[in-house]
């Protein structure tokens, strides 16, 4: 079969071979697993769970975790956006081509290791907020198809020798992320950029790994998360305009 360029760099339907063999495998497939069930749980029946940012069909909840003093508010919003697949959201979330172009909080990405067609390690550096100090993450990211028209990219921290905690600069923030997607489409129909739904749930947990006034990264967070969410799905809504659909 011919496939085009960008056919051959979309999330694979199954997990790429390369994966599963790597070392960091059972990690990632035991946090990927957990993360996607949980993104599309409710918020409704657990408690502490409050609604903080609702634009159209956008929520976002936290729940407020102090450890040590430190802020770590847990993250869960949810969205729908219409004329978009769950593939291809988590195609403009996953590949680093594109992360630059959506990602307003960034200041440089490397990428560590190509493990796979669905799975990439990355060292990423922060815009730095004023007092505290710079930020960096190094994490793997993996994205999967899932039942029921579902694709989720999970980024989740790790370690690295080539790229050390704490030595320069930046403090290392410890994160875990999911963007779990689901598509919808009448019953009986053929899915199209006309009749399509997709669900996003998007969970993120981020330990600021060294102090931070609780007062500034509040504010920071309540700024970033909804304008990161906004910018995201209206980006991939242009990116698909006039393309075919790709389920
Ligand atoms: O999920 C998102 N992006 C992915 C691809 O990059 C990936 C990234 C995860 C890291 C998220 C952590 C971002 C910290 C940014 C700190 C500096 C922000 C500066 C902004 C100023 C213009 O999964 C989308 C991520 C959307 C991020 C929203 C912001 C979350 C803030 C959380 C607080 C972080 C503590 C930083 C300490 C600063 C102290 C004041």
């Amino acid at each position: 079969a011919e496939h085009t360029r960008d056919e051959v760099e979309l999330p694979p339907p199954a997990v790429d071979n390369r994966l599963t063999v790597h070392t960091l495998w059972p990690e990632i497939d035991r946090i990927s697993t957990e993360q996607i069930q949980a993104a599309f749980e409710g918020v409704g029946g657990q408690i502490g769970w409050q609604l903080f940012a609702e634009e159209g069909d956008m929520r976002m909840y936290r729940r407020e975790v102090e450890v040590d003093g430190m802020v770590m508010d847990p993250l869960k919003a949810m969205h729908k956006v219409r004329g978009v697949s769950a593939r291809e959201m988590c195609h403009y979330f996953f590949n680093p081509r594109y992360r630059y172009e959506w990602e307003t909080t960034l200041e440089n990405m490397n990428i560590v290791e190509a493990i796979s067609s669905d799975a990439i390690v990355f060292h990423q550096t922060f815009k730095r907020i004023w007092p505290a100090s710079q930020r960096d993450a190094l994490f793997w990211s993996h994205v999967r198809s899932a039942p029921q028209h579902t694709y989720a990219v999970t980024n989740h921290s790790t370690t690295n020798e080539r790229y050390p905690a704490n030595s320069g600069a930046c403090i290392r923030l410890i994160v875990t992320v999911c963007l779990a997607c689901r598509s919808e489409w009448p019953p009986g129909q053929q899915p199209s950029r006309d009749n399509i739904t997709t669900s996003i749930a998007y969970c993120s947990t981020v330990n600021p790994g060294g102090w931070a006034p609780a007062g500034v990264l509040r504010a920071v967070y309540k700024r970033e998360y909804p304008k990161f969410l906004k910018r995201f799905t209206s980006y991939v809504l242009e990116q698909c305009r006039d393309k075919p659909l790709v389920m």
